[in-house]
């Protein structure tokens, strides 16, 4: 196949910028001859992880099953770029011990609250505000920012393009 298989964890708020970084990596990488592949709640809350919603309970096992999903398309080879808002330690630490030294990367996307809410790109923000949308990360759910993460970045100062740059070289393929 001739590339190595890594799994890049994307971590942040809702509108942090996870999904539009990781589709700039998976472009830059198609670019380089690399097959890459997203896991996201576009392609994992509508199918596999349907029964799932938002407490803490139905979060951790949003992500149990995303990292193990990833585990095994690492094993067949690939660079899976995971992109859930996935807020808690432990869950994360439990996805990395599933990898190789080396082959997992967690990056936080560590764009701001007020940044992410004053987008509100779907007006999720504005509804979980009015109490619409009960469980809302940064609202009245938590996020645990990671301690040592591999790369941080944000969109706010820095280009898109220039953010996957970034994530790719980190991945020293
Ligand atoms: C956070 C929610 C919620 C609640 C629906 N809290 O910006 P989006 O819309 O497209 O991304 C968010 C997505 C978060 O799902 P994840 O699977 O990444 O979350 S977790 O890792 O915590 O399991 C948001 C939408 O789903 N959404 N309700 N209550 N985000």
């Amino acid at each position: 196949l001739g590339q190595t298989p890594k799994c890049v964890w994307f971590t942040g708020l809702s509108g942090a910028g996870k999904s539009t970084i990781a589709n700039a990596v998976e472009k830059q990488l198609l670019a380089l001859g690399k097959h890459a592949y997203i896991l996201d709640g576009d392609n994992v809350r509508h199918g596999l992880n349907r029964d799932l919603g938002f407490t803490d309970v139905d979060r951790v096992e949003n992500i149990r099953r995303v990292a193990e999903v990833a585990k095994l398309m690492t094993d067949a080879g690939l660079i899976v770029l995971v992109s859930f808002i996935s807020p808690f330690r432990s869950e994360r630490q439990m996805a990395r011990e599933l990898f190789a030294p080396g082959e997992f990367l967690e990056v936080y996307v560590s764009t701001p609250l007020e940044v992410a809410e004053s987008r509100d790109v779907k007006g999720l923000y504005a509804r979980a505000r009015a109490g619409e949308i009960p469980n809302f990360t940064g609202i009245d759910s938590p996020y645990e920012a990671p301690e040592s993460p591999e790369l941080c970045v944000d969109t706010v100062d820095t280009g898109v393009e220039d953010v996957a740059r970034k994530v790719v070289s980190a991945l020293r393929l």
